[in-house]
């Protein structure tokens, strides 16, 4: 079987895990701006980069749940050929990889219990993803509960953590953490009613070390600036700015503004 040989693999970049460990330890918070192959007009990209430089965007998050279209590479070409802002693909399928981008949250669903997403679509697509020469960050994917049903939870078939069980949630992250995961991600989905309240990020945040991302359902800069101060240390929007693209520069202020140790 060709793929079981032994590869000389590149050599594992660790720019951005590393960028997010320095942030966090003098309390800087980052944004990241998340793009769906499937929801961005090729044609309206270069107007959408020129938004995230001038509004000093931290990273470029590509994928979504479900990439129905077939061009995640062109859409990850088209990005960089404007901007250096660190591309991180955010895949919702083990086909969404593109060598172009920078960085790749190497997801397992810690929050469901559906073996597949915790560990075998990992085995189908590791030789894959090990030969990408990405930067592979491996994620705690915590589905949280946002008030009605995303495509995350849909398509997981995995129940996401109830909003109000704090514990559900420090437990589930302590124990990624201590499986030796870099980072957690805590979404309430994408286009959540409801995304997660401060309580469960602080609560999740005061047990960990590794960077924390939140994202899903947040509209507007004050709650980013809420989540941050609550513990965030990434905070990631989509919806709201595909809705409102002068957003972008509100929401990036409002993280940036969050005071850092000196
Ligand atoms: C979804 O966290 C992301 O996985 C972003 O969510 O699109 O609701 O901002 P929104």
């Amino acid at each position: 079987m060709h793929f079981c040989k032994k590869r000389t693999a590149k050599p594992m970049k660790q720019n951005i895990y590393e960028s997010l460990l320095a942030k966090k330890k003098k309390g800087a918070k980052s944004f990241a701006v998340l793009i769906d192959p499937d929801k961005v007009d090729a044609a309206k990209i270069d107007d959408l980069v020129e938004l995230t430089v001038n509004a000093k965007v931290d990273y470029l998050l590509v994928g979504g749940s479900l990439v129905i279209s077939n061009h995640l590479d062109e859409v990850v070409q088209l990005i960089k050929k404007n901007c250096s802002i660190p591309i991180i693909l955010f895949p919702g399928t083990p086909s969404q990889v593109s060598k172009h981008a920078d960085g790749l949250l190497y997801l397992s669903l810690i929050s469901g219990r559906n073996p597949e997403l915790l560990i075998g679509q990992h085995v189908i697509s590791a030789p894959f993803v090990k030969q990408s020469g990405l930067e592979i960050i491996s994620t705690g994917y915590m589905v949280i509960d946002g008030g009605a049903p995303t495509t995350v939870s849909y398509i997981s078939n995995a129940t996401p953590i109830p909003s109000d069980k704090n514990e559900i949630a420090m437990c589930t992250a302590m124990a990624a953490e201590m499986l030796g995961m870099k980072l957690i991600y805590m979404d309430a989905g994408s286009g959540a009613k409801r995304s997660i309240n401060e309580e469960m990020i602080a609560a999740v945040s005061n047990q960990i070390e590794i960077p924390m991302v939140v994202g899903g359902g947040i509209k507007d800069p004050e709650k980013a600036y809420r989540n941050c101060k609550a513990g965030a240390d990434l905070i990631v929007v989509g919806n709201a700015i595909e809705k409102d693209a002068s957003l972008i520069k509100e929401m990036s202020d409002a993280i940036h503004s969050v005071p850092v140790i000196i």
